[in-house]
């Protein structure tokens, strides 16, 4: 891909996201030449995080003996969100 900076001033050149990991650091290498010499440089981006993953749920269930406590552990139920904060990922029991 070639562009002038005259495109990069009338806003024509654009960086688009598309990866679905989240990684947030992306870059790409570019030349600058005036016909005569040339000069590399490496544009660094960094990804603002977005919170637009859901929550998955691994429920494998559990048994219990009758009368006894029995703690559920992450091998019973796992909740994990690719891009939220562990201490934020709540579990509600609900009825
Ligand atoms: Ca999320």
């Amino acid at each position: 891909m070639e562009f002038l900076q005259s495109d990069i001033n009338r806003g024509f050149v654009k960086y688009v996201h598309t990866s679905a990991s989240e990684d947030l650091h992306d870059g790409f290498k570019f030349h600058v030449s005036d016909g005569t010499n040339l000069a590399t440089q490496t544009m660094s981006i960094r990804i603002e995080s977005v919170d637009d993953s859901v929550p998955m749920v691994t429920n494998n269930g559990l048994r219990a003996q009758a009368g006894v406590r029995k703690v559920i552990t992450e091998f019973d139920l796992k909740a994990v969100d690719l891009d939220t904060k562990v201490r934020c990922v709540c579990l509600y029991k609900c009825q």
